[in-house]
């Protein structure tokens, strides 16, 4: 691959020449050439940029320059890279596509950017591809155009350590990695996970895939929400922002719930947004995803003062989706979630559910009692039963 860089600031870019891209140009994998813009001006100051036709604050970049370079570096058919803040942003998937290029020609720009024609020309002469960093805004596109190749130059077939970029692809696409731990167990009192020391690979993969699940719905629900494979459910811990879409769930369900008993009492029908959100700090809660839409909740605690007992509530499925067993799902779910110490299951449910009732015998609970009320509520509990260790 070539790489061809027009800047003003070239001593911007010599990382290009050490390093990571470095080892690949010494490798004979990629060839760079960075290009002082001004070798391109005629006048004494050596100008490259102009007061905006139609007023306003700054300069732009004069066209001539560019225009000169290009026909020396001879573009025709590179692709030619713009970095600026109102381009695609830059992801994996645009890095991926800018690594099967044979050449790209990066243009960058200072003050307040680049003569449009400057970019209809490039686009006439090459795929012309203008690039964002992200929702700020930098003072050229020299840091911008560093960040695209490192991204681009790793994935060149032949790149040092790239059988393992394409492991990093493959295994949790889409999420965020999970935290990593190293030696020594303990650091300053604090410990590594224990379940990283279990030797247990099945519960070690799960709790990965978990830490990826949370820290995703936490920090960026938006690939969440985006990237999963139409009807697959995501499972994850809930965070205080899921709480007015669980108050729709829990709206949905129990007004359900209370025409089937005929009971408009039901304490959850009457709950509001900072019911739901003290649920999710006092809780855990977890919410049930399909394509972006929060469709399945549960939570569990300890008992007070019964440690041995795993109280579990508020399982809800989007009315909607009934029958599809994601009830079991989180039933087994929110089970597995209960701490070591839990010796017992508990949960609540209206007398006249003979569904749920259903459900939950055949889930293996037992009625343990039932207490007085319109409706119930019937005790139903469960013993744990914990997997051998192996
Ligand atoms: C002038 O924030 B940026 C960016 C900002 C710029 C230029 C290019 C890129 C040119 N300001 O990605």
């Amino acid at each position: 691959m070539r790489l061809d860089y027009l800047t003003i600031f070239p001593d911007y870019l010599a990382p290009l020449t050490l390093s990571l891209p470095g080892k690949a140009v010494s490798g004979g994998l990629i060839e760079v050439h960075v290009h002082d813009l001004r070798r391109w001006t005629h006048d004494r100051h050596r100008t490259v940029d102009d007061t905006p036709y139609g007023g306003g604050a700054g300069m732009v970049m004069k066209p001539e320059p560019f225009g000169e370079a290009f026909d020396e570096l001879a573009i025709d058919g590179a692709t030619i890279v713009v970095p600026t803040p109102s381009g695609r942003p830059l992801t994996q998937a645009l890095a991926r596509e800018l690594a099967t290029r044979e050449r790209l020609v990066f243009c960058c720009g200072r003050y307040e950017g680049i003569d449009q024609r400057v970019l209809d020309h490039a686009a006439e002469r090459g795929e012309l591809i203008e690039v964002s960093l992200g929702d700020y805004v930098l003072n050229g596109g020299e840091v911008a155009a560093l960040a695209v190749t490192e991204a681009v130059v790793r994935l060149l077939p032949g790149f040092m350590g790239n059988a393992e970029s394409l492991t990093e692809e493959s295994h949790e696409a889409g999420l965020l990695e999970y935290p990593s731990y190293t030696k020594p167990a303990v650091w300053r009192d604090r410990e590594v996970p224990p379940v990283l020391l279990s030797g247990d690979h099945g519960a070690i993969a799960r709790w990965r895939r978990q830490q990826s699940l949370d820290r995703t719905a936490a920090r960026r629900p938006d690939l969440l929400h985006g990237a999963q494979a139409a009807g697959e459910w995501v499972i994850a811990s809930a965070v205080p922002a899921d709480a007015p879409e669980l108050l729709t769930l829990q709206l949905a369900c129990w007004v359900t719930e209370a025409l089937v008993n005929d009971d408009l009492s039901i304490p959850p029908l009457h709950e509001g947004l900072a019911d739901v959100e003290a649920s999710v700090r006092d809780w855990d809660v977890y919410v049930v995803r399909v394509a972006g839409r929060l469709v399945g909740s549960v939570r569990g605690r300890v008992v007070d003062d019964e440690p041995t007992v795993w109280e579990i509530g508020r399982l809800m499925a989007a009315p909607d989706l009934r029958g599809r067993g994601l009830g079991r799902v989180l039933l087994e779910h929110i089970e597995r979630a209960a701490p070591p110490t839990v010796q017992r299951f508990r949960l609540f449910t209206g007398l006249h559910s003979e569904a749920n009732l259903r459900r939950y015998k055949r889930a293996g609970y037992r009625v343990v009692a039932t207490h007085d009320g319109p409706s119930g509520p019937v005790v139903l509990e469960k013993p744990q039963r914990r997997a051998p260790r192996t």
